[in-house]
């Protein structure tokens, strides 16, 4: 048993996507921990099929093995990263790659980490898997093995996604593997998984995979969320996986882009009235790696928007908030940046390469807002109508958005006790009780004036040290 910090109990999860294990480890340390993140999403820990050309961000979705030594960073790598990161309260989530092997369609026979394989032959020999562990036709019912009907429960579970050559999950033997594969992780202190392609696995395989996980070092089940895009109904619909856990929110990502495109005073509602699936079942997002290169959601190069949007899902009452951060891509193909050999190099917040939404100064901040308000109601809610909002949580936390092109200038319910507060969207509180921004003012009645500029927020709540000037 490994000797580790308690969690910092917050929830928030940063998703530091295709980040190599030594920047994840540092920027817990230095950054996440700091500043109240509960967790980590990591990418997939699997060895990868490496191709023979250029290395698209897409080869660790393609696992040739499960042994630890991968792109990111050698098994030694990964494990440091974890202690580093629950030293810094930090739990981490590993995406989980287990419906599938790499596409039968590639033939390189080349790894990050070594592995033996041949997928054309569907020969992993380090697993090992062989033909037999992974579903043919039947009973995929089309010669090709690919998915022609994606509303159809037996194509989209037992076809290849992709020509991802598709595991057998109804055999004992791959359930014990993959199984076996996400315990060496959880023994390692990984305390969840996002679960790559989930739609794609029959829900009885996942529920008996599940059921055969060890408890994370900290005495919990691993925290499950699955990855079900929306758009079918009845078995393939988000809602019936949730008795295997919790369930990505795409439909929340969407229709946060349409108010931030539109109008956000209509977010006063928003909720599972908008079809999204239950919060406490509902792992939220402004985007993922997917959607930001589909541009079917905010993105990085949305600018405020997409800074605002990171703070109303913190601020919102609504699921287990995400905050995105990835790299910078000219095509959708393109690989991190990486040596010459495809190891993804260290991440580089100032030399814009990544997009580092974690660190920024608002977000980050948002993080200390959100847990401060938890448990606390939506109250004192205002809009104008139009791209202004602003909002309480209880008395312990308040924020104003404005996503218009003009600043806003009112007198404002805040809700809060009488005081000097920092606008953390700006400024931090340092240790003397002073604030590196602008402060705002709230009177004996709870209310302030204060100005919100174009394409800004302003956020306060009751923090300790106070901020005193
Ligand atoms: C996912 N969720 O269900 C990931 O979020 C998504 O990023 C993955 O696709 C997908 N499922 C499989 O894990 C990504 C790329 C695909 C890529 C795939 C496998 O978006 O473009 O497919 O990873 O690396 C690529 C080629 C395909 C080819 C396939 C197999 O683009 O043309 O058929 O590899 O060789
Ligand atoms: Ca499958």
């Amino acid at each position: 048993a490994q000797a580790v910090a308690a969690p910092n109990g917050g929830d928030v999860i940063a998703n530091l996507f295709e980040w190599n294990w030594n920047s994840v480890a540092a920027e817990c340390t230095n950054v996440l921990g700091p500043k109240g993140y509960g967790a980590v999403q990591v990418a997939p820990p699997a060895d990868s099929i490496k191709l023979s050309g250029a290395h698209p961000w897409w080869e660790v979705y393609q696992p040739v093995s499960y042994g630890l030594n991968s792109r990111m960073g050698t098994e030694a790598q990964f494990k440091a990263m974890v202690t580093a990161c629950h030293n810094a309260g930090v739990k981490v989530y590993a995406d989980a790659v287990i419906n599938h092997t790499a596409g039968v369609n590639q033939t390189s026979t080349s790894s990050y980490g070594g592995a033996t394989f041949n997928p054309v032959g569907y020969s992993y020999a380090n697993i090992p898997y062989s033909s037999a562990d992974f579903h043919g036709s039947p009973p995929c019912p089309n010669s090709n093995l690919g998915i022609n009907d994606w509303n159809n429960v037996t194509q989209v579970q037992e076809c290849q996604l992709l020509s991802l050559s598709d595991l057998n999950t109804e055999s004992d033997y791959v359930r014990g593997k993959i199984a076996g594969y996400l315990n060496s992780m959880v023994d390692a202190g990984v305390d969840g998984f996002r679960v790559d392609a989930a739609k794609h696995v029959a829900q009885a395989d996942m529920a008996n995979i599940l059921s055969r996980l060890h408890s994370t070092v900290w005495g919990a089940r691993p925290y499950v969320y699955q990855e079900i895009f929306p758009g079918s109904s009845g078995q393939l619909a988000p809602a019936a996986f949730e008795g295997n856990g919790s369930v990505l929110e795409f439909t929340y990502a969407y229709k946060l882009k349409d108010q931030f495109n539109g109008s956000i005073a209509n977010l006063k509602t928003f909720g599972a009235s908008w079809g999204l699936e239950p919060s406490d079942k509902s792992a939220v997002m402004v985007t993922n790696h997917d959607l930001e290169r589909d541009r079917t959601t905010l993105t990085y190069n949305d600018g405020s928007k997409y800074q605002l949007a990171h703070i109303f899902e913190l601020a919102w009452t609504y699921g287990t908030p995400q905050v995105y951060s990835g790299f910078r891509f000219a095509n959708k193909d393109d690989s991190p940046p990486a040596d010459a050999n495809g190891y993804v190099t260290d991440t580089n917040c100032s030399n814009n390469t990544w997009t580092c939404t974690d660190r920024d100064q608002g977000i980050a901040n948002m993080v200390g807002w959100h847990n401060a308000a938890r448990g606390q109601s939506v109250a004192n809610w205002w809009d104008n109508g139009g791209n202004a909002i602003a909002f309480s949580r209880g008395d312990k936390a308040w924020v104003a958005i404005n996503n218009s092109a003009t600043a806003v200038t009112q007198t404002f319910t805040t809700g809060l006790a009488a005081g000097t507060y920092c606008n953390v969207i700006h400024g931090d509180v340092t240790a003397a009780g002073t604030c590196t921004g602008g402060t705002v003012t709230v009177d004996a009645t709870g209310k302030a004036t204060t100005t919100v500029p174009a394409g800004d927020a302003v956020a306060l709540y009751t923090q300790a040290p106070p901020c005193t000037a």
